[in-house]
């Protein structure tokens, strides 16, 4: 083959390839293999020397002829290949602004809250007001000013956590808040109260499906010159009334508590179960859902006031175990279990 007819193979296939290439990449590769500094028609160019004297000047002609109709070509085509690529990457990247919105997860009250909510605003048109004690209490005012000096037997009612700093705890109840509101509200035993007294309690308990190891009390207080014990029992069934609906049982059982006297415990028939049995209300048809009584002379005192003329009842409900009547929650781990299958239905 001679060198012309090899430059015109060259120029004939690296046309048809030209007229293939779809993507600036391969475009770049071409023009490196043929027109470049190193490329093909470059080569051959160079050799015109090899030829005899009377074809070189033909063939260089015609080397240079098609090396300029090459580039032409390759200006051509980078062009196109440009336009194509402009055109792909606006037909990829569009915008629909007529897709709907992403939806934002909207978050919303934990059940818990719901239900301390719905309690304070029903105290509230009772006449009673929120005040807010410690979580981390002493150990005297969680016992001992409610009439339970240490080694007290009573204390053993709350397995307590204790913390590294000797007679300070957690709460165990919402009990000892009583002080602190008949302290600071009481103006040394000379003002009537009435406070609700809402928080978290910690007891290091058995978890079971009505007993968490911390949970919420509602604590209630009300101080005044002849207040008896048939005011406990009508606040308080009122109180059910308004949260559960009238149709609804309570009753009174005696219990004891060192800081009441006489005291109780309220029980509601177990909506879970109609009264059948379940375990929640552990099979009685019956669920404890508060701790009342008067209090005791000896509290009065250790809060300011003088127990031959005022009186007053106290009460410790847990609003978890209200909720769970409520929404039919047949196990009380769900609700500091962090499910959100769980939180969602709320
Ligand atoms: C008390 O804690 C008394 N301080 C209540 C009281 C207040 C009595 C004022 C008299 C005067 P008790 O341990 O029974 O009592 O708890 C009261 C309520 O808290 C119970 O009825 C129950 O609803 C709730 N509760 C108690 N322990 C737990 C627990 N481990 N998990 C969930 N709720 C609980």
């Amino acid at each position: 083959m001679t060198m012309l007819d090899r430059l015109e193979t060259l120029y004939q296939q690296a046309s048809a390839e030209l007229a293939q290439i779809a993507s600036s990449e391969a475009l770049a590769d071409w023009e490196r293999r043929v027109i470049g500094r190193k490329g093909e028609v470059t080569l051959l160019l160079r050799q015109t020397g090899q030829l005899p004297p009377e074809e070189r000047a033909a063939f260089g002609k015609r080397a240079n002829e098609i090396k300029a109709l090459l580039s032409e070509a390759f200006a051509r085509r980078e062009e196109e290949i440009r336009e194509q690529e402009l055109a792909r990457s606006m037909e990829e990247g569009q915008v629909d602004v007529t897709l709907p919105g992403r939806k934002v997860a909207r978050g919303r009250l934990h059940p818990a809250t719901q239900t301390l909510r719905e309690v304070y605003a029903i105290w509230a048109e009772m006449g009673f007001q929120v005040y807010r004690s410690r979580d981390v209490e002493t150990d005297e005012v969680n016992f001992g000013l409610l009439n339970m000096p240490p080694y007290h037997p009573a204390r053993d009612m709350w397995d307590t956590f204790y913390t590294t700093e000797p007679g300070v705890i957690l709460r165990t109840h919402t009990s000892p808040g009583q002080i602190h509101a008949m302290r600071e509200y009481g103006e040394n035993g000379t003002k009537p109260i009435r406070v609700i007294l809402p928080g978290m309690c910690y007891r290091y308990e058995q978890i079971t499906a009505r007993s968490e190891v911390q949970f919420h009390q509602v604590e209630g207080l009300a101080i005044g010159r002849g207040i008896r014990m048939t005011d406990l029992k009508g606040t308080l069934t009122e109180f059910a009334r308004r949260m559960y609906g009238a149709e609804r049982r309570l009753r009174f059982r005696a219990s004891h508590f060192p800081f009441t006297e006489p005291s109780a415990e309220v029980d509601v028939d177990c909506i879970l179960c109609g009264g059948a049995g379940c375990n929640v209300c552990k099979y009685s048809g019956w669920l404890e859902i508060a701790g009342c009584g008067m209090v005791h002379p000896v509290v009065l005192r250790n809060g300011g006031y003088d127990p031959t003329v005022w009186s007053g009842f106290a009460f410790g409900m847990g609003p978890e175990r209200i909720t769970m009547l409520k929404h039919g929650i047949r196990d009380i781990r769900y609700f500091w279990g962090n499910d959100l299958r769980f939180l969602n239905q709320f």
